[in-house]
């Protein structure tokens, strides 16, 4: 089952996906404009699906990240130790909904920065006690410029404002253990493909369960949170996002994620 979330005339409720139609808890049956995207036409509009207090992910789960930032870093170790380690990477990415934005909205990339990348990635939704109840798709969106200067830049490279967004479902499975295909395609204003990837969550060198458990050891996580698992898909060197670059992030079972990209800076304004 896919659950959304949707603005309409009676504002904000909750809904399923069910036999291709959006339908809503007030009982109303909508047509998407897309059955992947869930794109829906005024007066309707699809939200994030989730309200987290709180957003954390995970990073280096991946070998094409670990490798990525080996690349990247003076700080290499750092990189083959946490991947290798037993205790994973996490960083607190949103509290309160700040800096995440839904399907269909523009995420920021970072004005002080020169090298920025989407992070296409499966997200936990977590339920008490870190118990996974679902599964969303997040764009941990990113500055490789201030990640590469130094690790303890990492909260700059990776928190500020449009620098997440969710969406557009969130999958309950009754599978303990699902693996999900992860497909990235950016593009320029013009619609021409930038770059295309794909990987799988086999590929993580890590379990759903594990990254939960180690989230709220000793840690006082909110029910509603959502873990982003990290990303097994890193475009070449040499790729920068700029304004006017789509992201679709399609993970089948759950959706494609497009999100448009802008300048940080300029999302602040708008919320001003
Ligand atoms: O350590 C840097 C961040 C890693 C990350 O976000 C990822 O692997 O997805
Ligand atoms: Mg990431």
């Amino acid at each position: 089952m896919r659950q959304i979330r949707v603005r309409g005339p009676r504002g904000v409720e909750h809904g399923v996906v069910e036999n291709g139609l959006v339908v809503t808890a007030g009982g109303e049956r909508i047509e998407p404009l897309d059955l992947e995207t869930l794109e829906l036409s005024a007066p309707w509009q699809l939200l994030v699906p989730v309200e987290p207090a709180e957003v954390w992910c995970a990073g280096v789960t991946y070998e094409r990240s670990r490798d990525a930032r080996v690349g990247e870093s003076a700080a290499k170790d750092v990189y083959e130790l946490v991947y290798d380690a037993e205790r994973p990477e996490l960083f607190l990415k949103d509290a309160g909904l700040r800096r995440t934005v839904g399907p269909g909205a523009a995420v920021g990339i970072r004005a002080d920065s020169a090298w920025n990348v989407p992070e296409p990635e499966v997200g936990l939704v977590l339920g008490e006690r870190g118990a996974i109840a679902g599964y969303t798709i997040g764009n941990d969106v990113s500055s490789r410029e201030i990640e590469g200067a130094n690790p303890l830049y990492l909260p700059q490279a990776k928190v500020y404002a449009g620098a997440c967004a969710l969406g557009p479902a969130v999958l309950v499975s009754d599978d303990p253990e699902p693996e999900f295909a992860i497909e990235l395609r950016i593009s320029d204003a013009s619609g021409a493909e930038l770059f295309a990837g794909e990987t799988s969550t086999a590929r993580m060198r890590r379990g759903f369960g594990e990254l939960a458990d180690w989230l709220v050891r000793d840690n006082p996580v909110p029910a509603g949170t959502v873990l982003l698992t990290g990303t097994g898909l890193v475009p070449p060197d040499d790729f920068t996002l700029e304004p006017g670059h789509t992201v679709a992030i399609r993970v089948p079972g759950i959706g494609t994620l497009v999100n448009t990209v802008v300048v940080a800076t300029d999302l602040l304004e708008r919320s001003t």
